[in-house]
């Protein structure tokens, strides 16, 4: 196999193709459905996990090195910043998301660490520029130092609220810079392990005080995009605030933040919740809150967000139908959330990573246009609603009725019965149209 070094670039070679370096189904130029492929799917580098994550877990440390030979902090974060642009050539990414902590070293004060930050952003703006990229979204790391121990925007300290806030600030100023349409809130350590030692009251109210405050300051300075929350059900904390989508959708109604904010949805996340992707992804869109995708795929014997690069073609699929549904990305798009498995600790397995996520999406969205386009599914469903259509139904949902004539109307009825929903009948036909 190549090494890393010798790949110039990832080409689409088609399906009979052996390279392993190459695209069989991503045709990044390729127009389906009145769009190129690279604009439907809008793939996104996730820094942490590519430029930073160096393979550490509960029992081990390191098992590959991302520090490109610097000893020198500053110079570290800068070759990290070269690499990630030569990186997302090399795979013809055009988008990418970060941390404040992903692009710059921390400093010894809340100060410096800004100060690094500030730097980092504008050489950042350089690269992005010379390499004509985009920053998909950005978000603040207040979770893993240990003065977030309790939470960031929810803990028991406002010092650390304040630190919290500062922090933002300055991501929300980086995002404006770069020209980002989107700012991500996942809530890291936003919740709690035991009442025993919590006020839920206060922290949910912090919560939407912070998120507001985040809010109109960054529509004072000029940030146009979609305001982001990335629901995860557990981990860190045993119960986190922003569980799933209905969650956070309650969250935003109560607190008058529905229209700025809406969902960054995580297939890992889903899972974890007890979801599948795609009802995350639908449950966003009909409250009208569809907005960017994290994607990666978790496993399910692991009770735990592992992060791994979509290769589930069924799930890919689902997930471009719901995309699809929803009208298509605006500001958001497909961040690569997935890091490669610990043993697969070389330069070449990123790239042959994003190549594995980047051609499941690509056959997803083939897949999920042929599934529309054959329309045997949609038909189904449309019809299996059409009593709504007329009668009764029709008054239903016009809410020309009430329960009075709704009662008169059921007395009347001799034979109440419901079609059946045929779902393994549909499977097949959703597997006769995905393999032929
Ligand atoms: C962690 C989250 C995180 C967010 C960004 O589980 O997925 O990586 O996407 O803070
Ligand atoms: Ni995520
Ligand atoms: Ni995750």
């Amino acid at each position: 196999m190549k090494n890393y070094g010798e790949i110039t670039g990832i080409r689409y070679e088609g399906k009979d193709s052996r390279e392993p370096f190459a695209f069989k189904y991503y045709n990044p130029e390729e127009v389906i459905a009145g769009k190129t492929m690279k604009e439907h799917l809008k793939f996104s580098m996730s820094y942490w996990h590519t430029i930073d994550a160096e393979g550490v877990d509960m029992f081990g440390g390191p098992s590959m090195d991302k520090k490109f030979g610097k000893i020198d902090p500053m110079e570290m974060y800068r070759a990290k910043a070269d690499f990630a642009f030569e990186l997302m050539d090399k795979l013809g990414i055009e988008y990418y998301c970060f941390h404040d902590a992903d692009v710059a070293p921390e400093g010894r004060t809340v100060r410096e660490s800004l100060e690094n930050f500030e730097v980092m952003v504008d050489y950042i703006c350089g690269l992005q520029k010379r390499h004509n990229k985009k920053l998909l979204w950005a978000t603040a790391n207040n979770f893993g130092d240990k003065k977030f121990m309790a939470g960031a925007a929810t803990s028991c300290s406002a010092d650390v609220f304040a630190v919290a806030a500062a922090k933002v600030k300055s991501c929300i100023d980086a995002t404006i810079k770069l020209g980002g349409m989107g700012y991500v809130f996942w809530g890291g350590r936003e919740g709690y392990e035991t009442l025993l030692n919590t006020d839920v009251a206060l922290e949910l109210d912090n919560m939407a005080r912070f998120l507001t405050m985040a809010r109109d300051y960054g529509r004072k300075n000029g940030f146009t995009g979609d305001f982001y929350i990335e629901p995860k059900p557990k981990e860190p904390t045993k119960h986190q605030y922003d569980f799933d989508a209905a969650t956070c959708l309650n969250f935003l109604r109560k607190y008058n933040l529905t229209g700025d904010f809406k969902m960054n949805i995580e297939a890992n996340h889903a899972t974890l919740a007890g979801h599948t992707f795609q009802h995350e992804l639908r449950m966003a869109a009909v409250n009208d809150a569809f907005g960017s995708i994290d994607a990666n795929q978790g496993d399910m014997l692991l009770g735990w967000d592992t992060d791994q690069f979509p290769t589930n073609v069924y799930d890919t699929t689902l997930c471009m139908l719901e995309v699809f549904k929803a009208g298509g990305f605006t500001n958001g798009g497909l961040n690569f959330d997935a890091k490669t498995r610990r043993p697969s600790n070389t330069l070449e397995d990123i790239l042959l990573a994003y190549i594995a996520g980047m051609d499941s999406f690509a056959l997803g969205l083939r897949t999920a246009l042929k599934i529309i386009e054959d329309g045997r599914i949609d038909a189904f469903v449309d019809n299996r609603y059409r009593s709504y259509r007329e009668g009764i139904g029709k008054k239903i949902v016009e809410g020309t009725t009430a329960f009075e004539e709704l009662s008169d109307y059921a007395m009347n009825l001799t034979d109440v019965s419901v079609e059946s929903g045929r779902q393994e009948y549909l499977e097949t036909v959703f597997n006769n149209i995905l393999f032929g």
